[in-house]
C-alpha cells in the first residue's frame, strides 16, 4: 500500500508531482484521470476534491491533499529539495506562490488554448491577453537565473519543479525561450538532474 496521485499528465500541474516522485525515486500508484473527457466533473472524483481540480494526493487512510504546490511539500518533507533554513525555505514558497498567481494563470492558460483546443478565433483575445503577463514571470525568473543556477540558495529545491513544470513548454503557449539564456541554461540544469523524467508526449 502507498501513496496514489490522480493525474493527467498532460496538465504541467499534474506533472510537477511526476517530477518529483521520480528525483525523490517515492514509491506511489498513479491513477490517470483524463480531464479533456470530462473525468475530473464526475461524482466519484468530486467526492475526493469538491473543486474538480487535478492533481490530487490520496494517503493510505484516505485523506486527501489537493493544489500542486501543497502536494509537493507534503512529498518532499524531509528531502533535500526543501530547504532546512528557514528564509530560504520561505523564499521557496515565495517562488511556489508567484508560480500559482504570475506564471501559471498566463503561461499555462495561453498554452492549454493553444495546444488542447487548437486556438480557436473565440479564444483569440484571451490567447493574446496572456502573452504581456507571461513574459512579465519570464523576464522575473530570468533575472534570478542570469546570476544563480538554481531559484533559491545553491541547489535544486521545490521552487525549481513548480516553476520547471510549465516553463518548459512555454513555447506551446507561443512563449519563445531565446531572449531568455538564463531560463535555458536552468532548464538544461533540471533535466541533468539524478532521477528527472521528462512530461510524456
Ligand atoms: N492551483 C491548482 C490548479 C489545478 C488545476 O487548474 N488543474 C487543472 C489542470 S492543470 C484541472 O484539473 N482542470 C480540470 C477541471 O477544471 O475540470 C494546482 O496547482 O493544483
Amino acid at each position: 500500500v502507498t501513496v496514489t496521485i490522480y493525474g493527467d499528465l498532460r496538465s504541467g500541474n499534474c506533472y510537477k508531482i511526476h517530477l518529483l516522485a521520480g528525483l525523490l525515486g517515492l514509491e506511489h500508484r498513479w491513477v490517470a484521470v483524463d480531464i479533456l473527457a470530462g473525468e475530473t466533473r464526475r461524482e466519484a472524483f468530486l467526492a475526493k476534491n469538491r473543486n474538480g481540480k487535478l492533481p490530487l494526493l490520496e494517503l493510505e487512510d484516505g485523506r486527501c491533499l489537493a493544489e500542486s504546490n501543497a502536494i509537493l511539500n507534503y512529498l518532499g518533507e524531509a528531502s533535500p529539495l526543501i530547504p532546512g533554513d528557514r528564509f530560504l525555505r520561505a523564499e521557496m514558497l515565495a517562488w511556489q506562490f508567484f508560480e500559482q498567481y504570475s506564471h501559471e494563470p498566463y503561461i499555462a492558460v495561453a498554452r492549454f488554448i493553444n495546444k488542447f483546443l487548437g486556438l480557436p478565433e473565440t479564444r483569440r483575445a484571451e490567447f493574446d491577453s496572456k502573452q504581456e503577463g507571461g513574459h512579465r514571470a519570464l523576464a522575473v525568473m530570468e533575472h534570478r537565473l542570469a546570476r544563480a543556477s538554481w531559484l533559491v540558495g545553491e541547489a535544486p529545491t521545490l521552487a525549481d519543479i513548480s516553476l520547471y513544470a510549465y516553463t518548459h513548454v512555454a513555447h506551446e503557449g507561443g512563449f519563445v525561450l531565446d531572449p531568455y539564456p538564463g531560463i535555458l541554461a536552468w532548464l538544461g540544469r533540471i533535466e541533468a538532474l539524478p532521477g528527472f523524467s521528462p512530461m510524456p508526449e
